[in-house]
């Protein structure tokens, strides 16, 4: 039975407010369409008054010692941990992931926070050698002030958390606005901290358009920095505006990632990788497998055995367990995916499976596209642009130089994957890839938290989140100069 849709408000200034006036907006189940929760548009006069909350509660923030800010993150990872089926299950309803991966969406939100917790307890800065006497020299780490949080939909509670748990180890206070369709999570999420006892004003959610709500908050001159995971478009987009402003803006966008096969690599297990890899997620990810390159050796082989398992995939309710890929994530992502597919056909790309939505029986109500699978020519539109979906593009190369030659010439550069088992190919792939991540023997889907996430190329402008990189992403280093010798000494100019 369909439960009672929920209805959330704002939180601003650790209250859960419905601003008069406003229109709401409500999330869907992509699998069934059942209407899961509904939140309020919000307007610019509301990021204006989450904005003021977050600077009024900022000096008390970052006067609270990191350890005892790191004491509030353990006690949300707590909080999160004990809810983690029933927010696992809100994840796939709202956006379609398999339950497994709705668990771990959740998995990746508690061990980041517990990561960055602990991080109250170093956020290390250093000391540096003067070049005189009776001087000492080191660096401090200080939070930025007022930080914006916005969001995507694909991993609606582990995303936030990558953002959220770090921006409050250092000290900073937070404007968050999700994505409008997963709304639901991101509320959730604000409940775990709410429930850890942040202090009111630190945390504050504000939902709405991105054309309304996230432009409003890259306006206000109060936010000092903008943490954006999203499409490219709207990434250059928000980098732009923030520039006029000298904002700090940190962008994770798209990729268009490659796992290459060669012909030593043992082959099952490239198969595995390439299935997770590709139709893990329905496809939405930012690190997908959207392109095989294989090895000509073993291209006809290893075609034959993708088509075989992609046959016996599941497609279908994510919240059964023995379903292999669920519905994607919107009407929106649907038409993209479909539109994509037409793409590839007219290009001349053989269509080897998939290739439709599917309908009918237990797709009637989702959005549902079938795992995809084209023979195509790299420098095809399919083979070099991000679709975002269960979509992926094969490509024959002649050997090891071609196929990192055309893993390489692409717009984006976020993750990548080898398997072979000559250990000099693997570490000249570990060299020569043109990625922020690469994996020897793993597919290009599986970042842990305790190490740097992010891209190069389109992916990014150069930062990275996650591991300990998080702190340079939501602290400024201060450099302290402390003279003790009683007079005035000039720093290139006194005698050496
Ligand atoms: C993303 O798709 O934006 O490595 C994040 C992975 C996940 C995170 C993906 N742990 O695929």
């Amino acid at each position: 039975m369909a439960a009672e849709p929920q209805k959330f408000g704002l939180f601003i200034g650790g209250k859960w407010v419905t601003p008069k006036g406003t229109q709401r907006f409500s999330t869907r189940n992509p699998a069934t369409g059942e209407e899961l929760a509904s939140f309020v548009a919000g307007r610019p006069e509301d990021v204006t008054a989450a904005v003021s909350a977050a600077q009024k509660a900022f000096p008390e923030w970052r006067a609270t010692p990191a350890p005892k800010r790191g004491e509030i993150l353990l006690r949300a990872a707590a909080v999160l941990r004990e809810r983690k089926e029933e927010v696992g299950r809100i994840v796939t309803r709202e956006m379609g992931k398999v339950i497994a991966e709705g668990r771990g969406d959740v998995q990746e939100a508690i061990d980041f926070i517990e990561y960055m917790a602990g991080e109250g307890r170093r956020l290390a800065g250093e000391t540096i050698p003067s070049e005189l006497r009776s001087k000492f020299c080191l660096t401090v780490r200080q939070p930025k002030g007022v930080v914006a949080c916005i969001t995507p939909w694909n991993f609606p509670t582990a995303i936030p958390n990558w953002k959220i748990a770090a921006a409050l180890i250092c000290g900073n206070t937070i404007v968050f606005k999700p994505a409008s369709n997963t709304a639901y999570c991101g509320a959730e999420v604000v409940k775990v901290y709410e429930a850890a006892g942040v202090p009111p004003g630190v945390l504050n959610f504000v939902t709405g358009s991105g054309a309304i709500v996230g432009n409003a908050l890259v306006a206000d001159p109060r936010v000092r920095a903008i943490s954006f995971t999203g499409g490219v478009e709207t990434g250059r987009d928000v980098y732009v505006r923030g520039a006029q402003q000298l904002k700090m803006v940190h962008l994770e966008l798209g990729g268009k990632n490659p796992e290459i096969v060669m012909d030593d690599a043992e082959l099952p297990l490239a198969l595995e990788g390439v299935l997770f890899g590709a139709f893990g997620t329905s496809g939405q990810r930012c690190t997908a497998t959207s392109r095989l390159i294989l090895h000509e050796k073993i291209y006809d082989e290893f075609l034959k055995m993708l088509v075989e398992r992609v046959d016996r995939f599941v497609v279908g309710d994510p919240m059964d367990p023995k379903v292999d890929m669920g519905p994607v994530a919107s009407a929106d992502q649907e038409k993209k995916i479909l539109e994509y597919i037409a793409i590839g056909k007219k290009e001349g790309g053989r269509l080897v499976r998939g290739g439709t939505k599917l309908t009918g029986g237990p797709y009637e109500k989702g959005f549902f596209v079938a795992p995809t699978i084209f023979e195509t020519k790299h420098g095809s539109r399919l083979s070099k642009e991000e679709i975002f979906g269960p979509v992926l593009s094969v490509i024959k190369v002649k050997d090891y130089a071609e196929a990192v030659r055309v893993a390489n010439d692409v717009d984006y550069g976020l993750s990548s994957s080898i398997y072979t088992r000559d250990v000099n190919r693997a570490f000249r792939a570990m060299d020569e890839l043109e990625a922020g991540i690469t994996y020897i023997n793993a597919p290009t889907i599986g970042a842990e938290v305790q190490l740097p996430f992010g891209g190069v190329k389109n992916t990014g402008n150069g930062g990275r989140e996650a591991g300990s990189a998080a702190i340079d992403e939501f602290t400024e280093l201060k450099t302290v100069f402390v003279d003790f010798s009683r007079r005035l000494q000039k720093a290139q100019i006194d005698p050496r």
